[in-house]
């Protein structure tokens, strides 16, 4: 591809959109504009949020209890009542999954919450669960906290229960709801916004506050990330749980709650200006066809081989993959569900090391690379096979191509390979091969484009002493945090 083709090609990663809506009329990006997009970085929310990888989403309310998917807030409260609700049983079900986090759906678009507010009757105090004393919000905040697990809520901003909405009133009614939530049951580490928005009682339709609900977050929760309509963590704009081949967490700014920002005149003109934000992606998807329970579906839990395409699809690609598992009307994870979940840990052990940051088969590897930053030892090749997270290899200002050549200590044979950038420091690199040593020369393994917090690669089995890692191109020098080798699981099926 020629230079002024891979700019073409680093603006449509920018934009992080279809490129064909691009192609006809978007100039050469300059060097200075990639390299400001270059040093753009996380928050240490975001990058706290990054390193989850693997976090789990759980609808569970009157929809569980009414076979549908969306409410229409007409329901009787008194049909809100799980059996042997136990929020324990989720959370041990997700740590023993590797999950790292649980977004409960606090409220959905039905209005019907998970807590006793003071500002509805349309709660769980309306129910007969536990006598109308039960509180699923804090049941499942404390099993977190007791597993070890992140908590973050999902209060849909679409109520189709309570009588304000459609009014000013409504942001007031909201942003009192988002306080309860927020002050009452510890640290929240994420709030889940969709921009789900209809007509109220009085047939208008409600103008959402997002700038005033963002700084109860930010007031109440320093910590935590606000996905979808808030600033941190961006929709990645499918509901299959799949990142794009090229996934840049550095975008065009899209102010809170603009839910115009998204199209190209804004994005270009914002471009323009220099206005870059760091702004990830995050891939939703169930692992039922549904968001909420449908014993129905009981037969339809997401495969094994599904559920590892998206794995490699959404972690594997610089994203964090956010697994519905809904409960059932008992209030617990179904068998069919902990079994596949259990079952996709299992592989993804047998598959990587189990140590996190271990370079797997590359470990014990010596590293010679083209270029180091200043010479300098804090900045040697080998630090991407120390399995410390804090330590990367870098090069000199100036170089956007460079090789590293890793000596494997003895023939290893090996399908997988995962390759981090010290992405705190901005995400650079645009393109990338990974070669192999065989007695007549350099063998291509494989190529991909972007990395950021991580790249997984699969590909044919390959047998060496010897691989090096080619930097095709980068916004500005390059940075690696850690890579490994691995071979994957006899479960997995092979490319
Ligand atoms: C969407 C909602 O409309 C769906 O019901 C579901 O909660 C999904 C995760 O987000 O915006």
């Amino acid at each position: 591809m020629s230079s002024s083709g891979l700019r073409i090609a680093a603006i449509f990663a920018i934009l992080s959109t279809a490129p064909v809506l691009f192609a006809a009329d978007v100039p050469d990006v300059p060097r200075d504009v990639l390299r400001k997009a270059a040093h753009v970085r996380p928050t240490p929310q975001q990058a706290a949020w990054q390193e989850l990888e693997y976090t789990c989403f759980t609808h569970f309310g009157m929809n569980t209890f009414t076979d549908r998917e969306w409410g229409d807030g007409k329901e009787d409260p008194k049909l809100f009542n799980p059996t042997a609700f136990d929020a324990r049983q989720w959370a041990a079900a997700c740590k023993a999954a590797g999950m790292k986090m649980i977004i409960l759906t606090a409220k959905h678009h039905d209005g019907f919450c998970l807590w006793p507010s003071k500002y509805t009757e349309h709660s769980v105090k309306s129910s007969p669960w536990k006598q109308g004393k039960g509180n699923v919000v804090k049941e499942v905040s404390e099993a977190c906290r007791e597993f070890g697990l992140k908590f973050g809520v999902y209060l849909s901003p679409w109520d189709r229960h309570e009588r304000t909405y459609g009014s000013a009133a409504y942001n007031t009614f909201y942003t009192n709801q988002l306080r309860e939530l927020l002050t009452n049951y510890g640290p929240v580490a994420e709030v889940w916004w969709d921009g789900a928005c209809g007509e109220g009682p009085n047939g208008k339709r409600q103008v959402y506050d997002w700038d005033g609900y963002t700084k109860v977050v930010r007031e109440c929760q320093p910590g935590a990330v606000i996905f979808g309509m808030g600033p941190d963590v961006r929709w990645v704009g499918n509901e299959d749980g799949l990142a794009r081949e090229s996934e840049w967490s550095v975008l065009p700014e899209k102010g809170p709650g603009d839910q115009t920002a998204g199209d190209l005149g804004h994005r270009k003109y914002l471009l323009g200006a220099g206005e870059l934000v760091w702004y990830p992606a995050e891939c939703d998807v169930s692992i039922r066809p549904g968001w909420f329970y449908h014993a129905g579906q009981d037969g339809q839990v997401k495969s094994l081989e599904h559920l590892l395409e998206i794995y490699y699809r959404s972690v594997g690609r610089n994203s964090v993959l956010l697994l519905n598992v809904p409960p059932d009307r008992r209030g617990l994870f179904h068998a069919s569900d902990v079994a596949r979940l259990k079952e996709l840990r299992a592989v993804l052990d047998e598959t990587f090391s189990k140590t996190p940051f271990s370079a797997g088969l590359a470990v014990g590897g010596t590293a010679r690379a083209s270029n180091v930053r200043g010479g300098k030892p804090a900045h040697l090749p080998d630090k991407i096979l120390d399995g410390d997270p804090e330590t990367y290899w870098t090069t000199d200002d100036g170089v956007y191509q460079a090789t590293i050549e890793i000596e494997l200590g003895h023939v290893k044979t090996f399908d997988r390979a995962m390759l981090q950038e010290q992405f705190t420091l901005g995400q650079r690199v645009e393109r990338f091969a990974l070669e192999r040593w065989d007695a007549l020369g350099w063998k291509p393994i494989a190529e991909a484009t972007t990395i950021g917090y991580k790249r997984l690669l699969r590909f044919p089995e390959v047998t060496t002493d010897r691989v090096r890692i080619r930097i095709l191109d980068s916004r500005d020098c390059p940075t690696l945090r850690e890579f490994g080798l691995f071979k994957a699981s006899a479960r997995e099926k092979k490319p």
